[in-house]
């Protein structure tokens, strides 16, 4: 098929984003088949205020340039910047409504998907811990809060529940112990929701989404250079920060393992990166929050789990999946992590601990 013939197919599908790429799979004796790769900017179905996204990138990003250059360093190659369009916005539309923004590129550097070493995951983990301690004396009342409710873990469940009441893709029978898992610590994973209420744990600008590949490193050298993905940054608990690092990236095996015989929590990669994180943080959080390290790992692995189950509930709206049941295999996968946790619990309080002790 000529390249005019197939645009003018293609034109006909509600494809999502722009298309980059076009293969023929030249498999088929009968059919003609094709993979198309789109490229998507902001996703507006999770942040429906991309503007929002974008002030809220603006400010944080101009703080940390500043607080880079007061530590002597060099910022260019170290904090996101946003390139502003020709109009001075940071959002360029494309002709479908599509939103997009450009960042300067982190030059001579990558970014960690699975970490391989202790020593490498302490490095993240003081990344992150500069990056709470950088943010503590911005104006928190500044920031939007561009995905409400983002960690609101109790607000999670009842969402969850009513996935489970509607059942509209017919999957709760298949999901019924992972239903049951989680309405067993209904009540213990909404505790720092209720310790936010009760004032108990202070609201900071959190990233919200500390996976190791966040951050990128020099590729030479391994330093951390910059923490990027900064589209949820809002007001939150350093103990979301702290917790989905260890979640991602302290497990043994990846998000959505299947064999769940290889997911358990490593002590040496949850060592190194509370080291990293407390060196960093231990004398600017208060007690309530050095106290509960622990309690944002369980709950932040608990959190994801219990989104990825009541996305498949609800027929694999929000996350992306390469597979029907790709989903529940990530909810497996997270309540594996955690009932390790869980089972080590005491192991963890007792590093955590002196961990703080040795950095206040
Ligand atoms: C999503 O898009 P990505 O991979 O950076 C999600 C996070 C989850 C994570 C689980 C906006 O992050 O909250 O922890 O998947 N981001 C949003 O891997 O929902
Ligand atoms: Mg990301």
């Amino acid at each position: 098929m000529n390249d005019t013939l197939l645009r003018s197919v293609l034109a006909g599908f509600a494809f999502p984003g722009a298309l980059a790429e076009c293969a023929e799979i030249k498999t088929g004796h009968i059919n003609r088949t094709y993979r198309l790769t789109f490229r998507e900017g902001i996703n507006t179905f999770a942040f429906h205020k991309p503007e929002e996204v974008m002030e809220n990138v603006a400010l944080v990003t101009e703080h940390l340039r500043r607080a880079v250059e007061a530590r002597g360093l060099d910022a260019q190659n170290r904090v996101l910047r946003v390139i502003p369009s020709r109009e001075g916005r940071p959002l360029v539309y494309d002709a479908d409504g599509g939103a997009w923004r450009a960042y300067n590129f982190i030059a001579h550097a990558h970014s960690v998907d699975a970490v391989e070493s202790p020593e490498q995951f302490g490095i993240v983990g003081r990344a992150f811990g500069d990056f709470q301690s950088m943010l503590s004396d911005f104006p928190i009342e500044k920031l939007h809060d561009t995905i409400p409710y983002f960690h609101d873990t109790v607000r999670r469940m009842d969402n969850f529940e009513a996935s489970v009441a509607k059942d509209v893709a017919h999957r709760a029978e298949c999901a019924a112990a992972e239903i049951a898992f989680v309405r067993a610590r209904r009540d213990a994973m909404g505790a720092i929701v209720r310790m936010i209420d009760a004032g108990e744990l202070p609201l900071r600008v959190t990233h919200n989404d500390t996976k190791c590949n966040n951050v990128m490193v020099d590729d030479v050298t391994g330093e951390a250079l910059c923490v990027v993905d900064l589209d949820t940054v809002m007001a939150g608990s350093a103990l979301y920060d702290f917790g989905d690092a260890i979640r991602f990236g302290a497990s043994t095996a990846a998000e959505d393992e299947r064999d769940l015989s290889k997911v358990r929590l490593d002590m040496d990669l949850f060592t190194a990166f509370t080291e990293g994180f407390v060196s960093r943080t231990a004398r600017g959080l208060v007690g309530a929050e050095l106290d509960n390290l622990v309690l944002g790992a369980l709950v932040m692995t608990f959190e994801v789990g219990l989104r990825f189950l009541t996305d498949y509930l609800d027929g694999d709206v929000y996350f992306r999946i390469e597979s029907p049941d790709h989903n529940l295999a990530r909810a497996k996968c997270q309540f594996k992590l955690l009932s390790d946790m869980e089972a080590h619990r005491a192991e963890m309080e007792a590093v955590a601990r002196r961990l703080v002790n040795k950095f206040l």
